[in-house]
């Protein structure tokens, strides 16, 4: 009898299981096309997962954005939804739920994240400086670098290592932060840029030791910081877990607390806050406020709804409660781990230890014979599909883009694959069949030959770059 790894977990003695904090209301048929259909899509869409048509994906972890369920009272939100084009009622509870569980004064709402990295970067970057930041993610720092400023990776070495076991991988390493401000002055510096779980190291979260530290150190030379929230709610359920004196602090408290060492934040609503779009900047400083409201009229809508309808607004400031409680939180990691957990028993190298919102295939670990110029990741990824039209995400070199300056590609050390998970729709038997498919791919992984890049996109090529096969 095959040793499976059901059995392994169901073995373990005194087991008691987590469950989700929820029961299925409605349901969405999925399917699985052929295996030649799957191999003409793959070609059709450049061998790139971002360019498959959705119907041709069976079980899609493209990404936990904009992919959540949400729940009935987020479905009754929208009938509330009030249209007026300024002033919107809804505009007003999303201020008081973004106020009252995150802290800041001033809120404007954008149409999701982007738009408000758009609004931060310019309204603080001065061309030639710097921001520094605990590892790059694609679309923050393209805006900082369109805003005239040179992103510099300050995170602790072990996030750019998939073995090591720190807790708290996302951390800033002060020494990095202090050699900076030493050699480019602390006016040149705009603020810090930290991101809560660092999604490009595989949902790694930031302790609040760290953060206190990195404020005290900020304060010394009047250096803001600005805060990626995308994903905050898991990183203080990553808090509550592992950092000491916060085991019987609600994830909502500690969420506060972290807050409080910041000066704003920007965030993408499609994760953490469980709706389809939506996202804000939030500041304390009124004349940051003032300068981000002048150009969100230009840019996204009026300073009352920033691209959003008003129903979108009630979905999301009911989300952002929901996003905060522990049962919550804790079936959502739960469920992550659990996929973590099968593809360890297997062997199959992942990043470690499991993140927040993915599980990260280490390409270059399971595809040790191909170079990073023929594109490990991104060639895993066109294989798990074409096993099972499970559709996943590069994390590698095409994602790292070029160098603005010399136009080379960026060699990152991380070379990934996430599997991300959306939040409350896929079951356990879904991430079951997601580990195996990873497994018969893995088994070949001896065969994979590599992919070359045919079109290459000016601005965040991951998204639009078509390849071919190697072979
Ligand atoms: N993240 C993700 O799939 C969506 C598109 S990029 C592949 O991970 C962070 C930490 C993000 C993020 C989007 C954004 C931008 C900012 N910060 O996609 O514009 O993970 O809402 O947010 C994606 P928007």
């Amino acid at each position: 009898m095959p040793h499976t790894v059901h059995m392994t977990m169901g073995q373990q003695e005194g087991r008691r299981s987590w469950a989700e904090p929820w029961k299925i209301k409605m349901v969405e048929p999925i399917r699985m096309i052929s295996r030649e259909e799957r191999a003409a899509a793959l070609a059709a869409g450049g061998y790139n997962t971002f360019l498959l048509r959705s119907e041709d994906v069976y079980i899609d972890l493209l990404t936990d954005s904009g992919t959540s369920a949400m729940s009935d009272r987020q479905w009754a939100g929208l009938m509330l939804g009030d249209e007026a084009y300024a002033g919107s009622r809804n505009f007003y509870h999303l201020e008081e739920a973004v106020q009252s569980y995150y802290g800041y004064k001033h809120l404007i709402p954008t149409h999701q994240g982007r738009g408000a990295e758009h609004l931060i970067s310019q309204a603080l970057i001065r061309p030639g400086t710097y921001i520094p930041g605990n590892m790059y993610f694609t679309t923050t720092r393209l805006h900082q670098e369109l805003a005239g400023g040179t992103f510099v990776d300050v995170i602790i070495d072990e996030a750019h290592d998939p073995a090591s076991q720190h807790p708290f991988k996302g951390n800033v390493d002060l020494d990095k932060l202090q050699a900076l401000i030493d050699k480019v002055g602390a006016d040149n510096i705009p603020y810090v840029s930290l991101a809560g779980t660092v999604n490009m190291a595989g949902g790694q979260p930031v302790s609040m030791a760290n953060v206190k530290a990195l404020r005290q150190l900020c304060d010394r030379y009047g250096i803001p910081i600005y805060l990626d929230a995308t994903r905050m709610a898991e990183n203080v359920y990553f808090i509550q877990e592992r950092e000491e004196g916060y085991q019987h602090t609600p994830i909502a408290a500690i969420l506060r607390e972290f807050c409080d060492y910041t000066d704003g934040a920007w965030m993408s609503s499609k994760k953490d806050h469980l709706v389809n779009i939506g996202g804000w900047l939030a500041v304390n400083d009124p004349l940051v406020a003032e300068k981000a409201r002048n150009m969100v009229v230009v840019y996204e809508g009026l300073h009352t709804y920033g691209g959003m309808a008003g129903r979108d607004m009630e979905a999301l400031a009911i989300g952002i409660g929901e996003s905060l409680q522990d049962d919550h939180m804790r079936a959502r990691v739960g469920q992550v781990r659990y996929l973590g957990q099968l593809l360890m028993d297997w062997g199959i190298p992942i990043v470690q230890p499991v993140g927040g919102h993915a599980i990260f295939l280490d390409a270059k670990k399971i595809y040790e014979h191909l170079p990073q110029d023929l594109f490990p990741a991104q060639t895993l990824a066109a294989a798990i599909y074409l096993d099972s039209g499970v559709r996943t995400m590069e994390r590698g070199i095409v994602s790292a883009g070029r160098d603005p300056e010399t136009g080379d590609h960026r060699h990152p050390k991380l070379e990934l694959v996430r599997v991300t998970i959306p939040r409350r729709v896929y079951t356990q038997a879904h991430m079951d069949v997601v580990a195996e498919s990873i497994k018969a791919v893995y088994d070949e992984r001896k065969s994979a030959m590599g992919l070359k890049m045919v079109y290459e996109p000016a601005y965040l090529r991951f998204f639009q770059a078509r390849f071919e096969p190697i072979g």
